[in-house]
């Protein structure tokens, strides 16, 4: 190869990359507040089930061959008779856009690969103005394209990510293509084996979002760790003006002040507040915030709370505070798929709100923004997880760089939630060298780029006889004793037996049981042993709770879990029928019976918590 040609292909191939990896960094804070177009609708869709549209004949990728040309995002059409076309997107079948494949269309139920989807949109766009095309999320690795052009990849089910499309965007007609691909990898987050249904498809929300040209990318105003009288934070501005002014206002806190950003567009805040209402459960306050710059402006909601952990008692604004939890997945149980509409959210968090819920644990990765947004206004707390989960591939310096950016941007993110207290660094991983390593970098990351909320993860414990042991080293790194067990389920046993497990936990902590539970199928009634009957549900939850309020130190928990879930790994034919049947409602929204006793718990824990002091450990 000549000299000058390599020096090109690198610059092309350095391009492409930061092009790729720029969709992560920069994504916009509070982007679907922009003056946006949804992409939302019915997008034509094509099954690829060996990857014809992106391949040719030979396994060499369309996209990166010489004319860049020749694969399904061409979205071409016959143009003379004799023209040989494989594919026509206009008169393919259509899905709707939210929405995973495998709830629409039954014979994608337990399909997975890559679907081709375009949508074709007409644009005007403005002079001087700035263009994103955002998702919210793709299942799990997506190729994007506009008007045939690469746009970049994408991998993560659950993270949203975003291109700049501002020299690509067409007056008139566009058409966007993604290549979606939720095949299973080992050395992928999540790897090949978990609980839940594998969904793939654009799962989230798709629009065209305007900026001006030096626009405010991304912001965080919160409280101060460790000083209630402060606000603090940053706004970051992008593009070619970058050392403007910024000024911030919380009107209802009398706060309004102008900073400078320096030349790489950063300005930090610090301001002293006094009388400010903070956000809580019981009073989910959120204060409108403005920022602005000489042409740029943007308005957001947010709470101001603190959350600390002081040996075995966690203090939201300083006061002791038990967690009423529970587990969600993100899947409306009515339509057996993922959640697609602010509806869906809402009725998943009223359902928790009824329980008496104060806290939600969103299992196992990145629930959508949405979702924390309904958290910050119902008055919700959250514990948010990325999925590292079960068997990661440990070793695998690409699989850790992986979960890495995926907490990132889910930090990004929701980093303005009053709601979020918790981020989680993963579920259930098994003890060896390499996780640990893997696992602290995760929690250490976490830290550095929030010390103002707590980390965790959802541990295991072990046993000898009666005694359940918490001893995983990885719980000195993290803020609470938090761990699954499942007395009385897995571990075989009657949910009487329960009384006789008493616990050993190492660490001085507050302990939050992130699961227990056990399957009931709704309507299935006989005595509180025979398993798969609301009546040995209900047991188990009388008989888990008698046990669990007698460890020292228990300051929540989150069963497992709200509402039956779809699953692969549940396919008992009377019982299951492909759904994990732990939830607390069935998979119509049926309460079971083992949703009043736990109900009944968190009455009583609240009114407990409301006697000033309680709990408060010296
Ligand atoms: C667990 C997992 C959760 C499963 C649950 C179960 O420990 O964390 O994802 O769905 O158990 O039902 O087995």
């Amino acid at each position: 190869m000549k000299k000058n040609s390599y020096i090109s292909l690198l610059i092309l191939v350095t391009s492409l990359f930061s092009r790729i990896s720029a969709a992560q960094e920069n994504l916009i804070q509070n982007i679907s507040a922009r003056s946006i177009i949804s992409l939302n609708g019915r997008w034509n869709y094509i099954i690829d089930p060996y990857e014809n549209g992106y391949y040719d004949y030979r396994r060499e990728a369309f996209d990166q061959s010489k004319s860049g040309t020749g694969g399904y995002f061409d979205d071409k059409k016959q143009e003379d008779k004799s023209e040989l076309l494989e594919y026509d997107f206009d008169h393919s079948p259509t899905l709707a856009v939210p929405g995973d494949w495998n709830s629409q269309v039954e014979k994608l139920d337990l399909y997975e690969g890559t679907i081709w989807y375009r949508n074709k949109f007409t644009a005007s766009p403005k002079q001087g103005k700035r263009y994103f095309l955002y998702f919210g999320a793709v299942n799990y690795e997506a190729h994007v394209y506009l008007n045939g052009k690469k746009l970049g990849m994408h991998k993560g089910g659950f993270t949203p990510f975003q291109f700049d499309i501002t020299d690509r965007l067409k007056a008139g007609e566009n058409s966007v293509v993604v290549k979606a691909d939720n095949t299973r990898k080992k050395e992928e987050v999540p790897t090949i084996n978990t609980d839940w249904w594998n969904y793939g498809g654009i799962t989230r929300d798709v629009f065209i979002a305007e900026t001006p040209a030096s626009y405010i990318s991304d912001y965080q105003i919160q409280l101060s760790k460790g000083n209630m009288g402060q606000i603090e934070g940053f706004i970051q501005l992008s593009g070619a003006e970058k050392s403007q002014k910024v000024t911030v206002e919380i009107p209802a806190a009398g706060i309004k002040t102008t900073v400078k950003a320096d030349t790489s567009g950063r300005a930090l805040i610090k301001l002293a507040v006094n009388n400010l209402e903070y956000w809580s459960p019981e009073s989910p306050k959120l204060y409108d915030v403005t920022i602005s710059t000489s042409n740029d402006h943007i308005s957001d909601k947010i709470g101001f709370r603190s959350i600390v952990t002081k040996g075995k008692d966690i203090l939201l604004n300083g006061k002791p505070v038990f967690l009423r939890g529970i587990s969600i997945h993100d899947e409306n149980p009515l339509i057996a798929g993922r959640a697609r509409s602010e509806g869906d959210l809402r009725m998943l968090l009223s359902w928790a709100k009824e329980l008496n819920c104060n806290f939600v644990r969103l299992a196992h990765y990145p629930h959508n923004e949405e979702m924390v947004r309904l958290a910050d206004q119902m008055g919700l707390m959250v514990w948010a997880e990325v999925p590292v989960y079960w068997t990661i591939a440990w070793d695998n310096p690409e699989t850790y760089k992986n979960a890495e950016a995926q907490m990132s941007t889910l930090i990004t993110r929701d980093k303005n939630r009053a709601a979020v207290i918790v981020w989680s660094v993963g579920n259930e991983t098994p003890l060896s060298d390499s996780r640990y390593t893997f696992m602290s970098n995760m929690a250490s990351h976490v830290r550095s780029m929030d010390n103002t909320r707590l980390v965790a993860a959802a541990l295991e414990v072990h046993r000898k006889g009666f005694e359940v042991i918490v001893d995983d080293s990885l719980g000195e790194k993290l803020d609470l004793a938090s761990f699954n067990e499942y007395g009385a389920w897995y571990w075989g046993g009657t949910p009487k037996e329960l009384s006789k497990y008493h616990f050993n936990i190492k660490y001085n902590k507050p302990v939050v049981i992130t699961e227990f539970g056990g399957d009931a199928l709704a309507g299935f009634h006989g005595d509180e042993d025979t398993r798969w009957t609301e009546e040995y549900q209900e047991a188990l939850y009388v008989n888990q709770l008698n046990m669990l309020s007698k460890i020292d130190g228990l300051r929540g928990m989150t069963p497992w879990i709200l509402a039956d879930f779809k699953s692969p790994r549940r396919p008992h034919p009377l019982y299951q029928n492909f759904y994990n049947r732990k939830g607390l409602y069935s998979e119509t929204g049926k309460k079971k019976k083992a949703f009043f006793i736990l109900k009944k718990f968190y009455d009583d824990t609240e009114k407990k918590y409301n006697i000033k002091s309680y709990g408060a450990s010296k």
